[in-house]
């Protein structure tokens, strides 16, 4: 896969108004009166417009799916374990206010609000493949800043070989975690030369607006080289640790779901081959497709796995 400026118009992506409406209004009365005083993130209603830049480098040429696809077909497990019960089980949920506390082996460490952590980083749309476990893909334009800026805030000590992200635990504003399905609250990590590499992103928004809840309001991972499961959502922690973080779905189903989940077309998950991906919104015929070593990322990331073998870390 290349990078390069992304072949469709802006305005060819459909618009994300036309999926909002009394919501855009207030959204939009609100960017229109205080845009100019905002340059970087700050927290803002659900769908409300964001400040950003586009970046070309790291967006993919393909066409974005569309705004009905990416928030009305989603894993989070929280609300619900259909594909559309994360649209109809979170619409009250309120991601605000929100803090997220920083520990471990960190030099900064302490609680956050949101706006602490987004103030400083300018914030830009990149246009990513999506590719999920269970074998389909989509095309989603993030808008987001790296990882790797927010870490190095926190001035990890050397011991910081992972960085653990958890979910928000509250079983009465998510519904799902009244339900045993997983093992409560959701919990990821990266090692943290992964969590370092630019294509990392956190993210607050995507097709220009702060994120709908289905998608993991207020801040989410995403991983782009790597299964979505390792993208979590409405994230309330961040541990730095020595030893290697548990992982949800790893304690799940360890013989499935590994921690690195780099997407890999050659090791297949042991019910299905991952060889090939639905892509979401295709056509019947256009639908199927390869599935790429690293989701199409090798290029930026095979080095970070240089010798190991990725049939007994997948
Ligand atoms: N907290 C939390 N994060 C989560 C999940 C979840 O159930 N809970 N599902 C994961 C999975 S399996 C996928 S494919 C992606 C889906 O992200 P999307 O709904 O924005 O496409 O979120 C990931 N992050
Ligand atoms: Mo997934």
């Amino acid at each position: 896969m290349t990078f390069r400026t992304p072949r469709i118009a802006p305005s060819e992506i459909t618009p994300p108004e036309v999926f909002f409406n009394r919501r855009t209004l207030l959204a939009g009365a609100l960017a229109a009166g205080a845009s100019s005083l905002l340059p970087a993130a700050e927290t803002a209603p659900s769908g409300a417009k964001l400040q950003y830049t586009r970046n070309a480098q790291y967006s993919v040429s393909e066409a974005p799916n569309k705004y009905e696809e990416i928030t009305g077909y989603n894993n989070y497990y929280e609300f619900g374990t259909d594909k559309e019960d994360p649209k109809a089980n979170s619409g009250s949920f309120r991601p605000t206010p929100w803090s997220v506390a920083v520990g471990g082996e960190a030099g900064v460490k302490g609680t956050f609000t949101l706006e602490d952590i987004l103030k400083p980083h300018p914030l830009e749309e990149r246009i990513y493949r999506f590719r999920c476990v269970e074998a389909w893909s989509m095309v989603i334009p993030w808008v987001g800043f790296p990882l790797s800026a927010l870490i190095e805030r926190f001035k990890p000590t050397a011991k910081a070989k992972y960085v653990e992200f958890t979910t928000l635990y509250d079983p009465h504003r998510m519904p799902g975690q009244r339900e045993r399905v997983l093992a409560w609250p959701y919990v990821e990590g990266l090692r943290m030369d992964e969590a370092m590499h630019p294509l990392a992103l956190m993210v607050v928004g995507l097709y220009g607006q702060t994120l709908p809840n289905q998608d993991g309001a207020p801040l989410r991972l995403i991983v782009p080289w790597k299964y979505g499961f390792k993208s979590i959502k409405a994230i309330v922690k961040i541990n730095f640790t020595e030893k290697q973080p548990n992982t949800t779905w790893n304690l799940s189903a360890p013989q499935e779901y590994g921690f690195y989940a780099n997407v890999n077309p050659q090791v297949d998950h042991p019910r299905w081959s991952q060889a090939t991906e639905r892509h979401i919104g295709a056509a019947f015929l256009a639908a199927r497709r390869p599935t790429l070593p690293f989701n199409g990322y090798a290029e930026q990331v095979a080095g970070l796995y240089k010798g190991m073998d990725l049939r007994r870390y997948y």
